[in-house]
C-alpha cells in the first residue's frame, strides 16, 4: 500500500503540530505507521491522499452515524451557512436542536450547547457541585471525560493510549477532588460514600463506556448507581457523549431505563460539526446563568452550523428501524470477528450495542479498566496494521470503541470479516 503522500504531510505537520496531530490518538503513535491523511469521505467509506480506500469504522471518533458527506446534512449546513456562520446572538436552530434532543431523552427537560464533549462533562460537574455544596466527584477508571484538570485522572482513551495515568500541569490540588472507582464495581462506590459522607457531588459515569474499548455495564450496575446517588444526596451524570443517539435514540439512559439527573452529549449531536451539550432537569438546569447563578459561556456555543448539522442528523435517527440496522450490523461484525478467532484459536473477546463495537485480544470477560489493560496489545497492533493494509480503518487504539453507520451495508461487513480473516491469522502468530 502506498503511503508516501501521507507519510511528506506528516513530517511537515509534525515540526508545526505537537506530535503532527491535534488530538493524540491519530498520530497511530501505539500502533506504529503512518497516519492516513484522509482527503474525502461517502458514507462509510474513505479514501487517503494516496489514492487508499478504507471502509470505515472510526466515523470520526462517532458523529458520524448516517456516514460521510450525508446528503441531507450537507444541504443543511450549505443553506444555513448561505445566511452567516456565526452571530453570538440566539438563533432560532438552538431551539430546535434543544426539542430535538428533548424528544429523544425525556430526562434532559432544559439544555445548555457547547461545542465539545469536554466542555460539557466540565460544565455539569460545576453545576452538580453548585446544586450540591459538595466538591467531591466520582469517577470510573477507564472512563474518559474529556481532558479537563479533574477529570484527568485514571482516564481512558489516549490516556489510556499514550499509558500515562494522568498528566503534567495538572495540579495535585485539582484532582484531590476526584474519587476513582472501577467500573461495573458497586461495592466500590458504596466504600466511597461511606468514606466521603455528605462530600461527593456526583457520580460520573459513560453508561457504556467506549474509552477503554468497548464495555457494558453489568446487568443492576446502572440501577445500582442510581439508587447509591438517591441514597446519598448525589446527582447522577451519565456521560453520553459517545452513547447518545448511538446505543439507541435515546441513549443508554433508555435502553436500561435508567434516568440520570444531568446528560453530556456530544458527537452525534454535532452532526460533525463541534456541537455539545449538557441538560437535565428543569430546576438543576435553571441554575445555570443567566437564569441562574452558576456561570458558564462560550462564543461559538449554538453555532448555527453545528445546530444545522446536527438537527439534520437527529431528523434521520427519528425514522423507524435505524437503531435495529445499527445493531445488526455492529453485532455482524462483533460476532463474525469472534467467530472468526475461535477458529484460529485466538484468545478473543468481542462486544456489541447499538451502533458501538468492541474487541480485545483477551479470553474475556472484560467488565472494567484493569482487565481491558490485560489484553494482548502486540496482536492488537498487528491485527491493526493488517485490517489497515487490507482496507479497513479502525481506531489505531484498543483502548476506543469502534462504530458503525447507518451506511454500512451488509456487503461491507462481510468484506471487513474477509479482511479480517487473514489478520487475525497473522495477530495469532503474534506470542
Ligand atoms: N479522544 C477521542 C476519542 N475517544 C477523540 C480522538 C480524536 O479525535 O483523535
Amino acid at each position: 500500500m502506498k503511503v508516501g503522500q501521507s507519510r511528506r504531510l506528516f513530517g511537515q505537520a509534525r515540526r508545526l503540530i505537537p506530535g503532527g496531530v491535534n488530538s493524540p490518538v491519530r498520530a497511530f503513535g501505539s500502533v506504529g505507521g503512518v497516519p492516513r491523511y484522509i482527503e474525502r469521505g461517502k458514507g462509510c467509506r474513505i479514501w487517503d491522499v494516496d489514492g487508499n480506500e478504507y471502509i470505515d469504522y472510526v466515523g470520526s471518533w462517532g458523529p458520524l452515524i448516517l456516514g460521510h458527506a450525508n446528503a441531507a446534512v450537507l444541504k443543511a449546513i450549505r443553506s444555513t451557512m448561505a445566511r452567516g456562520t456565526s452571530f453570538g446572538a440566539p438563533t432560532e436552530i438552538e431551539t430546535d436542536l434543544a426539542r430535538a434532543i428533548r424528544r429523544a431523552l425525556p430526562s434532559v427537560e432544559m439544555v445548555r450547547m457547547v461545542s465539545s464533549g469536554t466542555e460539557a462533562t466540565m460544565s455539569a460537574i460545576r453545576l452538580a457541585r453548585g446544586a450540591t455544596g459538595r466538591e467531591r466527584v466520582l469517577k470510573f477508571d477507564g472512563c474518559y471525560h474529556g481532558h479537563s484538570d479533574g477529570l484527568l485522572v485514571g482516564a481512558g482513551s489516549g490516556v489510556a493510549t499514550l499509558g500515562i495515568p494522568g498528566s503534567p500541569g495538572v495540579p495535585a490540588a485539582m484532582t484531590e477532588l476526584t474519587v476513582q472507582a472501577p467500573y461495573n464495581d458497586l461495592a466500590a462506590v458504596a466504600d466511597a460514600f461511606a468514606r466521603w459522607p455528605g462530600e461527593i457531588a456526583c457520580v460520573i459515569v459513560e453508561p457504556v463506556a467506549g474509552n477503554m474499548g468497548c464495555v457494558p455495564p453489568l446487568p443492576g450496575f446502572l440501577q445500582g448507581l442510581r439508587k447509591l446517588c438517591d441514597e446519598q444526596g448525589a446527582l447522577l451524570i451519565f456521560d453520553e457523549v459517545m452513547t447518545g443517539f448511538r446505543v439507541a435514540r435515546g441513549g443508554a439512559q433508555r435502553l436500561f431505563r435508567v434516568k440520570p439527573d444531568l446528560t453530556c452529549l456530544g458527537k452525534v449531536v454535532g452532526g460533525g460539526m463541534p456541537a455539545a451539550a449538557y441538560g437535565g432537569r428543569r430546576e438543576l438546569m435553571s441554575r445555570v446563568a443567566p437564569a441562574g447563578d452558576i456561570y458558564q459561556a462560550g462564543t461559538l456555543s449554538g453555532n448555527p452550523l453545528a445546530m444545522a448539522a446536527g438537527l439534520a442528523t437527529l431528523a434521520r435517527l427519528e425514522e423507524p428501524g435505524v437503531y435495529e440496522q445499527l445493531s445488526a450490523r455492529a453485532s455482524a461484525l462483533a460476532e463474525g470477528l469472534l467467530g472468526l478467532a475461535q477458529e484460529k484459536g485466538v484468545e478473543f473477546t468481542s462486544t456489541s450495542q447499538g451502533g458501538m463495537f468492541g474487541f480485545f485480544f483477551h479470553a474475556g470477560p472484560v467488565t472494567n479498566f484493569q482487565e481491558a489493560k490485560k489484553a494482548h496489545t502486540a496482536r492488537f497492533n498487528r491485527f491493526f496494521a493488517s485490517m489497515l493494509e487490507a482496507g479497513v480503518y479502525l481506531a489505531p487504539s484498543p483502548f476506543e470503541a469502534g462504530f458503525v453507520s447507518l451506511s454500512h451495508r451488509p456487503a461491507d461487513i462481510d468484506q471487513t470479516l474477509e479482511a479480517a480473516r487473514q489478520a487475525l491469522a497473522r495477530a495469532a502468530r503474534v506470542r
